[in-house]
């Protein structure tokens, strides 16, 4: 079916299955202080008072790490730079799930108790922040400004061949002068004595309200300009593992792979295009806390869970 033979079918499946535990733990940590696993339906007082987040960009992180981490596992030749440090609560969850924080914060244990931790102190007071920060494991900067991801991924290549770093870029952020400019870098550094880069432009089509210019274009423009900066343009659907464990394993040269999902993915339909935070009124609204509870309901996280090696 995808090229891939039977055992891939089973990594295939647990990367479906990842993307959703992690869509889900995003939603929670903006969302909920409370029943934190719809142990009961769920009532206004669950809900945090203030919502502070981004849920747009959110599931595209999610894709391009349960695939990355998929192919490249443990390898510590691997680096993942992340562009759009607005989406942190994605990048939390996966630290997470990957029992990565708890090597730095023996509080987000993988339990009940570690979930609720999680989840309850996002964007909280005395909590974790809304975007990527020095208190992220791997991160030494105050995330925000967009634009530096590319020069940093060929700065951890820089003389250090046995290197693969993959960048997420986000459409928004290709617009800069500085993520354009970027570009520019791999002829410097495509020599023997480098790592590989393999740039992942995150093509959900929207900047905080308006269209991305790269999402205005045609495909056969787009390619045009990538191959142009002299990258093999690989579009990828969000939706298509498969086709992303493929590229991964056909090593072209110089990959620069289109990662197109929509933006606010998997969320409730009226609010796809979302850039912060979707049903701001959930605390008081009737309606929307339903709505809430049915995109919660939507990922099946009780019946995951135990592939995560969660202890709940
Ligand atoms: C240099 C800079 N200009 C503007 C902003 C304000 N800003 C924050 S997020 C964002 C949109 C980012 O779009 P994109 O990179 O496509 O990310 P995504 O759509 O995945 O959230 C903008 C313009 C910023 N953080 N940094």
């Amino acid at each position: 079916m995808n090229g891939l033979g039977n055992s891939s079918i089973e990594v295939i499946e647990k990367i479906n299955r990842r993307i959703r535990a992690c869509d889900y733990l995003v939603v929670a940590q903006l969302f909920l202080k409370d029943n934190f696993l719809l142990e009961r339906e769920l009532e206004f007082s669950d809900i945090k008072p203030r919502l502070l987040g981004h849920w747009g960009t959110c599931h595209g992180i999610n894709v391009a790490y349960a695939n990355l981490k998929a192919f490249f596992k443990n390898d510590p030749n691997f680096s993942f730079v992340l562009g759009p440090g607005h989406g942190f609560p994605a990048l939390q969850a996966n630290l997470y799930i990957d029992g990565d924080l708890e090597k730095v914060d023996k509080n987000a244990t993988k339990n009940y108790s570690g979930l609720k931790y999680l989840c309850k102190n996002f964007s909280w007071p005395d909590g974790f922040p809304s975007h990527a920060s020095p208190f992220t494991p791997g991160i030494i900067t105050e995330g925000g400004e967009l634009g530096y991801a590319l020069a940093n991924a060929y700065g951890v290549a820089l003389g250090h061949p046995e290197k693969t770093i993959a960048v997420l870029i986000g459409d928004g952020e290709l617009e800069t002068a500085t993520a354009l400019a970027s570009l520019n870098l791999k002829n410097l550094l495509s020599g023997s004595q480098n790592g590989k880069v393999i740039p992942i432009l995150h093509l959900n089509g929207y900047k905080i309200s308006a269209p991305s210019i790269y999402a205005r274009k045609s495909e056969r423009e787009l390619n045009e300009l990538i191959r142009g900066f002299g990258f093999d343009p690989i579009l990828i659907d969000g939706d298509e593992p498969e086709k992303f464990q493929i590229a991964l394993e056909n090593e072209s040269k110089n990959p620069f792979f289109i990662l197109k999902t929509e933006k606010g993915a998997t969320g409730p339909n009226r609010y796809q295009f979302s850039h912060q935070i979707p049903l701001k009124n959930v605390k008081t609204d009737e309606k929307e806390l339903r709505i809430l509870e049915k995109w919660l309901n939507s990922y099946n996280i009780k019946e995951i869970i135990k592939h995560l090696c969660l202890e709940i």
